[in-house]
């Protein structure tokens, strides 16, 4: 044994048998279960604490293979990050068709009901970089990757039902302008800025795009609670290769909810992972997000009663005008091993489709059709990303595709060509095979836009007048917020310009908000905004709700000494609605109840802070009270929760930090209950299945 082996001292921490070194360094080594690490070559490594020196303070030497090889291999971990969508999430599940389409397409997937398809999921922001903040205010990317009999089926949609533009030769434009500026490298994740707002207002087919990433809809509490959209026209083909246009619809079970504005400002400070954790957390704990699949079919002939063109992803079709057919379900119960080897390579290609759906000539998605292919092989580096696991079809696959970077699929035997005389295959299958619809096109070669996408504020003005109160309220004050970001005056009455083709109310909200000298001339259109489209409900948040305040969660601030008759009463409460508690204390170790139990918890206050919860109860004991009255943390846990008009309970204890907290006696609305016994809490939760209490918004927001 040498000096050193026999100064290391053998310590015993939580069952992992460590050695101590010279310098005090914990060393773990291999003994019973735990395998002896090696080099990528399978070579075991003795130290993997010190680099190989000539004496003990000497230069390292080169010869340092075990060395050289770990930090080569760090060096390289980073792969491009995706040029948009670049910050997501991932998670496991299937899809489950209820409703047969078997006689309008040839796709298993949605013909064979009952059969459950595996599923992988990613849900993104658009404009942050990968570490960037998850509520910002953004489309979110609401992919799916269904790995069929016939094949893997992307359907690469959004949580917004249409887009900002209509041509994909116009998508760099748009993505430059509202990423961060070139020359000075921010603003990061958001839209608010001048570049971005010129681009806008210089491009009127944004304008009804714009008015639902101005809506709440960009700032969902959960990936759980908001849809998806496939949002082009799509086509279903049947066996004999007749077509029928369809339009993807994601429904969640769990019902539409967001945060207000205020609210994701101070999330993105107080959990930069909001999102991400919550699906993680849901799943984990066996909540598992569900969502329906919905279809609208139609035909050439419905089609063309639109004053629109059903090509242009900038326009939606109403649900009710043609309503949604739900035909299937995909739940997510299964979070990823690795970040890395599934939710940031997975590569979604909307090329990627399986016999019996179909493209339309929508010239966005005809675009996107090359893009994805493209990025991939840039971002994951070579052609053969198809076999990383996550991407790799789950039914059989052959063909003679070959070699590249990275090759892990490689054919055995002499045939590598078809036909051949060998014997071999695979061979194409004219009777199981792709075919696309065999549409007749003729046209002269030209660079135009169809007539019928030229209308630009007839949705945009639909959309606004199917809101509720609040939410028309959160668009107009959405506006102001970002253009009072824009330095430059001009684009601001641009964009009003653009807005008084919507809604006069909503351009002069904005207008004053803005504090503009003068109202602009409401901008040429270029056709005629249709005025009296009815209002669509299935457009409003608020309207399209749960009805229950199941996988929500409520923060309850405690400290020693809190009634503990009155918080099992809410724990139960809570329950029975399988809503989640989350304990804030003044420390994490806990609070001891009047019981005399340690309940510990989930945050101290100042990591807690009220956005982090749907709901707040304060059950702090008098002398808890106290202690708080001159904790701001603790007074702003409940002024947030008032201003962003959460339901509010409280313990008679609790209502000198509610004074404290700017809430008089005045102020008491029917958002907030006095919890005086634990049957208050049943009552309290059922006031929470509304979500918030908006009646009390105007009172709250005056500037
Ligand atoms: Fe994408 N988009 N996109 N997009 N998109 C990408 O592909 C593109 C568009 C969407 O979680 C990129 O793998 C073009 C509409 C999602 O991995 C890229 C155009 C919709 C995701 C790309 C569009 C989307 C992407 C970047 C206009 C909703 C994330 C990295 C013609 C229907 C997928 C990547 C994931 C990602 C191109 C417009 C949804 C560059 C050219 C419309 C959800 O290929």
């Amino acid at each position: 044994m040498s000096d050193e082996e026999t100064q290391r001292k053998k310590v015993t921490i939580d069952d992992q048998t460590i050695q101590r070194g010279p310098q005090g360094a914990t060393h773990q080594v291999a003994e019973g279960d735990i395998p002896t690490l090696t080099t990528q070559q399978g070579t075991p490594v003795a130290d993997d604490q010190n680099t190989y020196k000539a004496g003990a303070r000497g230069p390292t030497l080169l010869e340092d293979f075990h060395f050289r090889e770990k930090i080569f291999h760090f060096d390289h971990e980073r792969i491009p990050e995706r040029v948009v969508h670049a910050r997501g999430y991932g998670a496991h599940g299937f899809f489950e068709l209820t409703d047969s389409l078997g006689d309008l397409t040839t796709a298993s997937v949605l013909s064979k009901v009952g059969e459950r398809v595996p599923a992988f999921v990613r849900f993104s922001t658009v404009a942050g970089n990968k570490g960037s903040f998850d509520l910002a205010r953004d489309v979110r990317g609401f992919a799916v990757k269904l790995y069929t009999e016939q094949g893997n089926w992307d359907l690469v949609g959004n949580n917004i039902p249409v887009f900002f533009i209509q041509d994909a030769i116009k998508f760099p434009d748009m993505v430059h302008a509202v990423k961060e500026e070139p020359d000075r490298g921010f603003p990061q994740a958001q839209s608010a800025h001048d570049n971005f707002w010129d681009f806008a207002s210089l491009s009127p087919e944004t304008v009804h795009m714009l008015l639902w990433i101005m809506s709440d809809r960009a700032i969902p509490r959960s990936f759980r609670f908001m849809e998806g959209f496939g949002v082009h026209s799509f086509r279903l083909i049947d066996a004999q290769g007749k077509s029928t246009y369809v339009k993807f619809h994601w429904k969640p079970k769990q019902g539409l909810q967001s945060v207000v504005w205020n609210e994701a400002l101070k999330i993105n400070g107080a959990d930069p992972d909001f999102h991400r954790r919550d699906l993680w957390d849901a799943i984990t704990s066996g909540n598992y997000p569900e969502w329906e699949l919905g279809v609208q079919l139609f035909d050439d002939e419905f089609a063309d009663k639109f004053d629109f063109d059903i090509l242009d992803a900038t326009k939606l079709i109403p649900e009710e005008i043609l309503p949604i057919r739900r035909i299937g379900r995909l739940v997510l119960d299964r979070v990823v091993d690795n970040f890395f080897a599934e939710t940031e390579q997975v590569a979604f290609c909307t090329q990627n489709v399986v016999p019996g759906i179909g493209f339309t000539n929508d010239p966005l998605l005809q675009g996107r059709n090359f893009s994805y292919l493209d990025t991939q092989t840039k971002r994951l580096g070579g052609p053969n990303f198809t076999h990383i696991p996550i991407n790799a079809p789950k039914c059989p696959f052959h063909n003679f595709q070959q070699d590249g970077h990275m090759a892990m699929h490689n054919p055995k035997g002499r045939a590598n060509y078809e036909p051949n005389s060998w014997g071999a295959g695979p061979r194409e299958n004219p009777k199981t095979g792709y075919n696309a619809n065999a549409e007749q096109i003729d046209g002269p070669k030209t660079r135009e836009r169809g007539e019928r996408f030229a209308d630009h504020y007839s949705q945009a003005r639909q959309f606004f007048i199917s809101q509720t109160q609040p939410e028309q309220t959160h668009i107009k004050n959405a506006f102001v917020f970002e253009l009072s970001k824009c330095e430059n005056p001009a684009i601001r009455s641009r964009v009003v310009s653009h807005l008084l083709n919507v809604d006069e109310t909503l351009a002069k909200g904005v207008a004053e908000g803005l504090r503009l000298e003068k109202l602009p001339q409401a901008a040429p259109p270029a056709r005629t905004p249709i005025t009296n489209l009815p209002p669509s409900p299935a457009l409003s948040i608020v309207k399209n709700g749960p009805g229950n305040f199941s996988g929500r969660k409520i923060g309850v601030l405690v400290t020693d000494d809190t009634d503990a008759a009155l918080l099992d009463g809410v724990l139960a409460a809570a329950k029975t609605e399988n809503t989640i508690v989350e304990l804030v204390a003044p420390a994490v170790g806990g609070v001891k109840t009047t019981d005399g139990k340690l309940r510990p918890a989930g945050q101290k206050i100042v990591g807690g802070p009220s956005v982090l919860y749907d709901a707040v109860i304060v059950l702090t004991s008098a002398e808890g009270t106290k202690l708080l009255l001159g904790e701001s943390t603790a007074r702003d846990f409940v002024a947030d929760a008032f201003a962003h008009a959460k339901f509010i309970g409280f313990g008679e204890d609790a209502a000198p930090l509610l004074e404290k907290a700017g809430i008089t006696k005045s102020d008491l609305d029917d958002g907030i209950l006095l919890l005086q016994k634990a049957a208050d809490a049943t009552k309290f939760i059922e006031k929470c299945r509304d979500l918030r209490f908006w009646a009390r918004e105007p009172k709250t927001h005056a500037v």
